[in-house]
């Protein structure tokens, strides 16, 4: 018999992250994206970033999910606005729990991008189980990120033009077939001299190697790897979908100061030179992975505005579901004129 005066037991909703939650995360880097894309090509990179954080946080207040931010907006970036550590989701009724939930954003990938109205900027979120994503410090970390047909063949201190000549024979093409994605930045001229060297071609980008790491994992893109150096947080979202999409990642965070040597261990990683796997990162059994164009890009289209309304374009994946979606969305934001919805 119970105590007359204990308090009702807890009721655990027994919601799947991937089975009930997509689309609530989809919902979620909708708003985000719909926000920023109003600012697009305004010029003013802080101003786009705040207003997908904004929206993120409003809509994350109606998903059901007792959530924690394990990666958000960069100290790198000076991005203030959504701070690891910091509780989203629905409150819940009194006496109900809703499922712990990680999770990692990067509410607008590629603000230059989308303030300069350049391709391919996006908002993304991975979430899994408690612990499903690596807490990695917001410093530099180098990577080698290609598709499926490359799992665990690559080496991420084999020379470049080694790991050029497996993943061309992985795809069955020519190194001079290849095209690598490389982040625009002087740290990689002597990378780009090597992939030149080598007779692959490459793709400069200016931001976003998370779209691009994406990219590398679906075939049809354009892109068959990206190297090279860019954020760690970056790089645990990365690796959160290349888990859905079995794709091919390796990693190490660069961690070369003092300071950063400290942040590291007290983030409890005890060997700041390991090499990491995209299981490493990601180590999450449920994983979803969400993204949404911002800006026009090579796998996602970017918001389009149009009288009543706007449409989106989403990725969502789920892990041990093995599903990949494309969410094509049309949002009324008023009724539609007497000839109906418009699709552009
Ligand atoms: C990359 C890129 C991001 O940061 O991770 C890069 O994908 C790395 O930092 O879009 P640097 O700009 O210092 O090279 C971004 O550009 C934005 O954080």
């Amino acid at each position: 018999m119970s105590e007359p005066n204990a308090p009702p037991p807890l009721e655990i909703t027994n919601l799947d992250i991937e089975q009930d939650l997509a689309l609530e995360f989809v919902h979620v880097v909708e708003e985000a994206a719909i926000a920023s894309a109003r600012t697009m090509g305004q010029g003013d990179p802080p101003k786009s970033d705040q207003v997908a954080v904004q929206a993120m946080r409003r809509a994350f207040e109606r998903v059901s999910i007792d959530g924690t931010i394990v990666i958000g907006e960069g100290e790198r970036d000076k991005a203030p606005m959504r701070y690891i550590g910091e509780q989203v989701g629905l409150k819940p009724p009194p006496g109900v729990q809703y499922p712990k939930v990680d999770i990692a954003v990067d509410p607008l990938e590629g603000t230059n991008l989308c303030a300069t109205g350049a391709s391919n900027s996006i908002v993304v979120l991975a979430a899994s189980e408690p612990n499903g994503l690596l807490h990695a410090p917001d410093c530099y970390m180098e990577k080698i990120i290609a598709g499926p047909a490359c799992r665990g063949a690559l080496d991420l201190d084999a020379p470049v033009e080694e790991n050029l000549r497996i993943i061309a024979s992985c795809l069955e093409r020519d190194v001079s077939d290849l095209t690598i994605v490389v982040l625009d930045r002087p740290r990689h001229a002597k990378l780009i001299q090597s992939i030149r060297e080598a007779g692959a071609r490459i793709r400069l980008i200016h931001d976003g190697d998370l779209s691009a790491g994406i990219a590398a994992a679906i075939r049809g893109v354009g892109v068959d790897a990206v190297m090279g150096s860019g954020g760690a947080p970056e790089g645990v979202i990365t690796a959160a979908a290349l888990r859905c999409l079995h794709g091919e990642m390796l990693a190490r965070l660069v961690v070369n100061t003092p300071e950063l040597e400290e942040r590291v261990a007290a983030m409890g990683i005890r060997d700041s030179k390991r090499i990491y796997t995209a299981r490493d990162l990601a180590p999450g059994k449920k994983i979803i992975f969400a993204a949404c164009g911002v800006t026009q890009g090579a796998l996602l289209n970017g918001v389009r505005f149009f009288g009543e309304g706007c449409r989106t374009h989403t990725l969502v994946m789920t892990r041990s579901l093995n599903k990949v979606r494309f969410v094509d969305a049309i949002h009324l934001q008023r009724p539609p004129g007497p000839r109906g919805v418009r699709l552009y």
